[in-house]
């Protein structure tokens, strides 16, 4: 059990105007910021972020959708955190996530679902590092 994950906050969420309400629920929540930043991704690097779903028939929009506009990319810190923000996140599709996640309050549909949460501690790392160098995580 690792205390660290991964998020970003998705093209949808930050159009939206939600990211300064989906920064505040995370901190209330309990997670402690360890790197932070606004970018945004070329196709390439999207299609990079999410090669473990290269064979599946929504690849190709989720790669233009994740490199359509500006996201924030977090690495957050809390006891068993890839657990407990997937718990606060809710499900991958809006219309099945759970009263008071974020993915309910702020998501539009399955393919832009406001956020992400790494899935395992190995992928967080993996995650965290894509976007943050050793000396950009506190
Ligand atoms: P999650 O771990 O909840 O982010 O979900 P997945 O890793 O399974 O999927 C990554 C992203 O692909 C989702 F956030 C949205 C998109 N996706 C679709 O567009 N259609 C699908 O059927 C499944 C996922």
């Amino acid at each position: 059990m690792s205390n660290r994950t991964f998020t970003m906050i998705k093209p949808d969420a930050m159009k939206n105007g939600h990211a300064g309400a989906i920064l505040d629920r995370i901190i209330k929540e309990g997670f402690r910021i360890v790197a932070l930043k606004q970018t945004k991704l070329s196709k390439e690097k999207a299609g990079e972020f999410y090669a473990v779903h290269k064979e599946r028939p929504f690849y190709g929009e989720l790669v233009d959708f994740m490199s359509s506009g500006i996201i924030i990319a977090a690495i957050l810190e809390k006891e068993n955190a890839v657990a407990e923000f997937r718990t606060l996140i809710g499900a991958t599709n809006p219309a099945q996530a759970a009263e008071g996640t974020i993915r309910k309050q702020f998501a539009t549909s399955l393919g832009e679902n406001a956020i992400h949460g790494s899935d395992s501690d190995e992928n967080a790392a993996i995650e965290g590092n894509f976007f943050f160098s050793g000396l950009e995580q506190f």
